[in-house]
């Protein structure tokens, strides 16, 4: 969408890939709606108004997001812009009836890497559950072998890693506090069980 006043990009906030029950009984509808409907669209209009009459003003999201990485007088426009696209990739990262078994080249990369599926379930609940805080559980590849790593706040893994992301979980309250108050492990495994997006994993592992 385009402002032609300015003829600058603004940001959108992205449909759901899903209905807004499709994740139940893991994530409700009431989650959803509070979480794409009003935290998402929050980081989105936060975003809009921050780069209005910037030089940020644009440019495309990962570059407004590696622009201002590390910047503490950006850190306004980085934390809502790395949110943005933290959770349109959290909901691409989830499907419903997901879950199971990955395709056979993400499963040889997973036994590689964590030494079998059920120790990489493991450890990605592990890596979900003890971010300290608000944060984000992720699957990333490095190039050449897949890893988990977590980040706090809207830290992204790839703005001085060069990681890069095939799935994520969303560790802040809000995206499981409704559903699960304060069990974190449980809304972690369960959206690994019966949620994660493989499909959407092999397609960024490119
Ligand atoms: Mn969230």
């Amino acid at each position: 969408m385009v402002d032609e006043k300015k003829n600058s990009a603004i940001f959108t906030l992205p449909e759901l890939p899903f209905a807004d029950d499709a994740l139940e009984p893991v994530i409700s509808a009431k989650t959803l709606s509070f979480h794409h409907g009003k935290h998402h669209k929050a980081y989105v209009d936060n975003l809009n108004k921050l780069i209005e009459g910037t030089d940020l003003a644009g440019k495309s999201l990962e570059d407004i997001i590696k622009a201002t990485a590390g910047k503490q007088d950006k850190a306004g426009i980085f934390n809502n812009a790395a949110q943005v696209w933290n959770h349109t990739f959290y909901w691409n990262s989830l499907k419903k009836d997901g879950g199971g078994e990955p395709p056979a080249e993400l499963k040889k990369k997973i036994d590689g890497a964590f030494g079998s599926f059920d120790n990489f379930k493991k450890e990605f609940a592990n890596a979900a559950v003890t971010q300290f805080g608000s944060g984000w559980a992720w699957l990333v590849t490095d190039g050449t072998a897949l890893r988990i790593v977590k980040t706090g706040n809207a830290e992204v893994p790839f703005t001085d890693t060069g990681l890069k992301p095939l799935l994520t979980i969303d560790v802040w309250e809000h995206a499981y506090y409704l559903d699960f108050q304060n069990r974190r492990p449980d809304y972690a495994n369960a959206v690994i069980d019966k949620l994660l997006n493989w499909d959407f994993a092999l397609k960024n592992l490119g």
